[in-house]
């Protein structure tokens, strides 16, 4: 028996000696010290031994054991300190070295635009206004001298939410409820999204953005208008924008013109970008209509206005490909 277990402790100190991870140490004290190890079997087939020959052998076993165990947990250590030493040195932090870069992202071209032409027009004295993009279809019509029978109301054209509240067609109504609220002098530039039921192509967008103006006290003429226009152009194209006026019709305005300015890209020569006309169609304007000033509780009599508004266009590749763009009609 005595070499019995002279050899079972030869096989597992060699196993132990020779592991290589931890689980083949595990498996090793099943196979040895485990309910059905071989160990234990030796312990439980002590009952057929002598007397005197019991205590020897059970010291031996129980030598053998604590040696099988011990090894086992030293090479257990030994594994843990390996593991420790493997991180610190492939988990080493530089502290030194550059951090990520955080991609900071830019300012959308038409945000830009709007941020630029709002500069220009606070230059000249003028406030920011907003109001609702959902809006009632008595201030996003019938205030703006827009009847019922008008073709923009037509639900082919305005998203209607019910019969009375549309999505907002343009920024008109905001200046409505300015004129309601407020008394003139009015200055004001109302930027903001607005809604037409346009399907998306190259040069249309169900979603728009739209900046309109509104001026209103005493003896504002048409003079005024067109100087402000002028002043704005050049300021936002460049000093030697040329602009000029052709009659139109809106009917929140008489008289109505629509303004050109001369190409900021060919100077007026012609190109593809003016498509050889040497101007470019910037804006719609005009005098405030006597009914929308009375719709809006300002007396035609006494007050006077002029307005004007413009969108964002797409190029023909759908996108902005310049913001000097973003704003022409
Ligand atoms: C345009 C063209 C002409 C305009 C009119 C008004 C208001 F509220 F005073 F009646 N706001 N904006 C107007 C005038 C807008 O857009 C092409």
């Amino acid at each position: 028996m005595k070499e019995q277990i002279e050899k079972i402790r030869q096989s597992a100190l060699e196993e132990i000696k020779n592991a290589n991870d931890e689980k083949v140490l595990n498996d090793a004290r099943v196979k040895y010290l485990g309910k059905k190890g071989e160990l234990t079997l030796i312990l439980r087939g002590m009952g057929g031994l002598s007397s005197e020959e019991r205590p020897v052998i059970g010291s031996l076993v129980n030598e053998v054991r604590d040696e099988i165990e011990n090894l086992i947990e030293e090479r257990k250590k030994e594994f843990k300190v390996a593991e420790i030493k493997r991180k610190l040195e492939t988990e080493k932090i530089d502290v030194t070295m550059p951090g990520k870069k955080i991609e900071l992202g830019s300012v959308h071209p038409i945000t830009q635009i709007i941020n630029d032409i709002k500069e220009i027009f606070i230059g000249m004295g003028y406030q920011i206004a907003d109001g609702p993009e959902v809006e009632f279809a008595t201030y996003n019509f019938d205030k703006l001298n827009t009847p019922p029978d008008h073709p923009a109301r037509d639900i082919q054209d305005t998203f209607y939410i019910t019969d009375d509240i549309v999505l907002r067609s343009q920024t008109s109504p905001v200046q409505a409820r300015v004129m309601e609220t407020q008394k003139p002098p009015i200055k004001i530039i109302c930027p903001g999204v607005v809604y037409r039921s346009d399907s998306v192509d190259a040069t249309h967008s169900p979603v728009f953005h739209q900046i309109e103006g509104l001026v209103v006290d005493k003896n504002i003429s048409m003079g005024d208008l067109k100087g402000t226009l002028e002043m704005f152009a050049k300021k936002c194209l460049g000093e030697k924008t040329q602009i000029r006026f052709r009659p139109h019709h809106f009917p929140f305005t008489e008289p109505s013109a629509e303004a050109d300015v001369s190409c900021f890209v060919c100077g007026g020569k012609g190109c593809r970008v003016c498509k050889e006309e040497g101007w470019i169609e910037l804006l719609g304007c005009g005098m405030v209509h006597p009914n929308v000033l009375r719709n809006c509780g300002i007396d035609p009599e006494i007050y006077s206005g002029f307005a004007f508004g413009m969108r964002n266009r797409k190029n023909s590749n759908g996108e902005i490909w310049n913001r000097r763009y973003a704003f022409i009609i």
